[in-house]
């Protein structure tokens, strides 16, 4: 009995997402879904991403907490349009639903928009189970969390289109085997493309910001 309600609640967000994919389609719009645990670095990461692609791609940001709006704070400085979502105001959701992207989409001027970025609530697990319409998702893993978690928390890494491997400034500090969790990830997603980053000395950034730019420009 309970699995049917899943299901159902799974099914209604389904038709959500599609309406939102249509929507974001016909206004040319490429939807990039980030996702991790907390802490990780995501804000960081767009926050920089934002800065190698301004001005030459028209760029919004979608982003989910629970509470506060200290990430759109930060987001907001880089002088794109910010929404915040507290998911905290209606039940403390650890994941963003396709209708609730398709709502916050409402504050945001699509017709003035090629890349719309929607950070996810920090969570390895729940989002991973929700289409939101997104053209293409990525998962951010951080040196500090252990090499493991691609095979303990297998659906992201399965359902995500590219790796960020996060914090390499860090590794010399750690005994963190890199190489380890790359295979891990693998394990889990064979052709799945890992790039390796540093939000803080932008290390790695080319390779990712070129993925990124043929991705949107394909739209
Ligand atoms: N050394 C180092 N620190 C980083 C890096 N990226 C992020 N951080 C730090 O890690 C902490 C968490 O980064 P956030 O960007 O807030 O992480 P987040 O994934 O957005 O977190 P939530 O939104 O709470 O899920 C902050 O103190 C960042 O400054 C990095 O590449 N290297
Ligand atoms: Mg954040």
């Amino acid at each position: 009995m309970e699995i049917k309600v899943v299901r159902k609640v799974l099914d209604v967000n389904d038709t959500m997402a599609e309406q939102n994919r249509k929507m974001f389609s016909e206004k040319g719009i490429f939807v990039l879904n980030v996702m991790s645990s907390p802490g990780s670095g995501k804000t960081a990461i767009l926050e920089k991403t934002l800065s190698f692609i301004m001005p030459d791609i028209k760029s919004a940001v979608i982003v989910g907490d629970i509470c506060t709006s200290n990430d759109a704070d930060i987001l907001a400085k880089t002088n794109v349009p910010v929404v915040q979502v507290n998911t905290g105001e209606f039940g403390g959701d650890c994941h963003l639903a396709a209708h609730v992207i398709g709502n916050a989409a409402n504050n945001l001027d699509l017709d003035d928009i090629d890349f719309l970025i929607v950070e996810n609530v920090g969570n390895l697990v729940c989002p991973a189970e929700f289409d939101i319409g997104e053209s293409a998702r990525v998962v951010v893993l951080s040196v500090t969390e252990g090499e493991d978690k691609p095979v303990k928390y297998p659906l992201m890494f399965r359902e995500c289109n590219a790796a960020l491997l996060n914090k390499v400034d860090l590794l010399p500090y750690l005994d963190y085997d890199k190489e380890m969790a790359i295979g891990y990830i693998h394990q889990i997603n064979p052709d799945m493309p890992v790039f390796e980053i540093s939000a803080k000395t932008e290390e790695g950034f080319d390779p990712w910001i070129d993925w990124l730019k043929k991705k949107v420009r394909q739209m």
